[in-house]
């Protein structure tokens, strides 16, 4: 059952994403439910609404150990592009653009997103084939992406110096025009209250500390903070994490956890039209709603569970922001933050079926994961209640670990890591 009233829904529908979160309180878990998500992110809330809504299983639990979009969907940059370079990555991400293009309508929740253009900046000969490379692989399949000089990069964005004079001259750039970004907590909440409306229970402060299984072998439940709570299946959704949850049920997972980090400046009015990216030099940035600069780096060098990345990353970020964009030079920074990603092999994510039976698992999105949310959550709502993989998610399997049939993306990530 859910806990809105038709009271409630009403106000809500009036006003929009206002009431909510709220005046919504986690409900008591119940002792068993059809499926158990694993992790109140993006992911595990877009799981849980495609669930209710596609495939009518609405005995849905959502277990998240801190805040709904308290772990990486509320601390990342919110960059969105399906620019990738396989096939594979290319379907998935193309499938998630497609999916913002009407989310706040699918989901009745402003979700701002905003296809303001993602431009990936090229700084030498090299950077220009492999950014070629990508926007003819992007065309084959059918996605936007255009190839453009240093003075049309910058007639795109004034602020950009494309002076010889500098460290990583830019030497042309990769357009994509439907990239660009939304607001991250709306996702969380847009999801979670479409969820909520159908019937899934999500319970905040509740920390999955054991997966048990029966003599069968197949998943039974978790015990959590909160008690033990018995699933037909659980979906194990929890960035950053995954390696440690899924060993609770003894499967060793391909994965490492490394901080990534972020910072805003103060706000200025817009100056910023679009988003930039370039790899070679490890920094993005574009400006939020609020008229904050978001500017991000690549992961530490090391693995770890610190929410906070090293200061020498964000300097070496800034030292790179401030040669490409020199009016920001004497802008102030507001704060920074970090959240921990899981990397896998290929930098390429890992959906579906695990060697343990009803347990599936959503993992290793990396530092890329946000703008696959809706993609993400489709189709592995689609994985999870038919038992075998969709075909978008099927080639994303653990197994391709073992078979070699890695889906190489270290380029298309754009984060150095
Ligand atoms: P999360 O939002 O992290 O959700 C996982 C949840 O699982 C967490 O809330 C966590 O608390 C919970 N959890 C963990 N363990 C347990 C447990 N034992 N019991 C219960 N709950 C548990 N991607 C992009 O596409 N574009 C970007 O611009 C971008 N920028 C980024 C910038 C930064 C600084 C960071 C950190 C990431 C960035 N990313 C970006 C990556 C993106 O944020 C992630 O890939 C994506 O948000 C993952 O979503 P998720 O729902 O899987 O994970
Ligand atoms: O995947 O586009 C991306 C991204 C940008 C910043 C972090 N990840």
């Amino acid at each position: 059952m859910s806990r809105y009233s038709i009271f409630s829904l009403a106000r809500n529908a009036l006003s929009g994403h206002r009431n909510w979160p709220r005046q919504w309180r986690s409900p008591e878990p119940r002792r068993e439910y059809d499926v158990v998500i694993v992790g109140a992110g993006g992911h595990g809330l877009a799981t849980a609404y495609y669930l209710a809504k596609e495939h009518r299983i609405q005995s849905v639990a959502v277990l998240e150990k801190g805040w709904l979009g308290g772990g990486n969907t509320g601390r990342n940059t919110t960059i969105i592009r399906s620019n990738y370079l396989q096939d594979e990555s290319a379907a998935i991400y193309e499938h998630a653009l497609k999916l913002w293009e009407g989310l706040s309508a699918e989901l009745n929740y402003n979700v701002m997103y905003s296809p303001r253009g993602v431009m990936m900046l090229a700084h030498s000969v090299h950077d220009n084939q492999v950014l070629k490379r990508h926007i003819y692989a992007n065309r084959l399949n059918g996605i936007d992406n255009e190839w453009l000089s240093p003075e049309e990069a910058k007639r795109f964005c004034p602020p950009l110096n494309i002076g010889r004079n500098i460290r990583y001259p830019v030497t042309g750039a990769a357009l994509q025009r439907r990239g660009g970004t939304a607001r991250h907590d709306a996702v969380a909440w847009g999801y979670a209250r479409g969820a909520d409306g159908m019937g899934v229970d999500i319970i905040e402060n509740c920390e999955v500390t054991g997966l048990r299984r029966g003599a069968d072998g197949a998943v039974t439940g978790c015990d959590t903070t909160r008690g033990f709570i018995g699933a037909k299946k659980v979906a194990v959704v929890a960035a950053g994490h995954t390696s440690v949850v899924m060993a609770m049920a003894g499967v060793r997972m391909p994965i490492e956890s490394y901080p990534l980090q972020a910072l805003v400046s103060e706000p200025v009015k817009p100056v910023f039209p679009c988003v930039v990216m370039s790899n070679s030099v490890h920094a993005y940035i574009s400006q939020s709603d609020k008229g904050e600069l978001v500017i991000g780096a690549g992961t530490d060098a090391y693995v770890s569970y610190s929410q906070n990345g090293g200061l020498h990353v964000a300097e070496h970020t800034l030292d790179a922001i401030c040669e490409l964009f020199p009016e920001f030079r004497r802008m102030r920074m507001l704060r920074n933050w970090g959240g921990i990603v899981d990397v896998t092999p290929d930098r390429s994510p890992i959906i579906g079926l695990t060697p343990v039976a009803g347990l599936y698992v959503n993992c290793g999105w990396g530092t890329g994961g946000f703008k696959a949310t809706p993609g993400s959550g489709h189709v592995f709502a689609a994985t999870v209640a038919r038992g075998e993989p969709h075909p978008i998610a099927a080639p994303f399997t653990l197994d391709r670990f073992r078979t070699g049939r890695l889906i190489d993306e270290a380029a298309a990530a754009a984060v150095a890591h």
